[in-house]
């Protein structure tokens, strides 16, 4: 579990070196390599910024994230309401973007997440929900400590 909180935080680091435009060594290979690593086909959500505290990951969708699991089973308290990184690992193709919701069961405002993309700081409040969803609920707000259930969609 360590070591895949570590391989997350690497790929947070990066996803912040391709933005400021890494050594010319790097230029050509780091970005091949990073989308590989990245298309494992799960969906990633963390508790802290930049891949840090406990995560849950998922193949499918979730309707409930008060119980979700990383790679050594059940996360004690799940994620709802508290991931502040989130991170689109799906294989590109068919239902490969994620809707995060408000609420449980789809519902509510949401925003999507193209596949390949992440979310790294959601503290800062950049990523408000901004689809109407069934009944608005929650449109406008920071997504942060925020998502209750997610599901792949075709296109974002
Ligand atoms: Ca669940
Ligand atoms: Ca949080």
């Amino acid at each position: 579990m360590r070591k895949i909180r570590i391989v997350l935080s690497g790929l947070a680091l990066v996803g912040l070196a391709g933005l400021v435009q890494p050594i010319a060594a790097q230029a050509t290979a780091a970005p091949a390599a990073s989308a590989a690593l990245m298309a494992d086909g799960f969906f990633y959500a963390a508790e802290n910024p930049n891949g840090q505290g406990k995560y849950c990951r998922w193949l499918g969708n979730d309707g409930d994230w008060s119980n979700c699991s990383d790679p050594s089973g059940a996360v004690p308290g799940g994620m709802q309401n508290q991931a502040s990184q989130m991170f689109n690992s799906g294989v590109p193709g068919g239902y490969d973007d994620v809707n995060v919701y408000y609420n449980k069961n789809y519902d509510g405002a949401y925003r999507c997440l193209a596949v390949g993309n992440h979310w790294d700081n959601l503290t800062l409040g950049w990523e408000t929900f901004d689809h109407w969803g069934t009944n608005g609920q929650g449109y406008g707000k920071s997504i942060n400590d925020d998502v209750a259930s997610h599901k792949w969609v075709t296109s974002c």
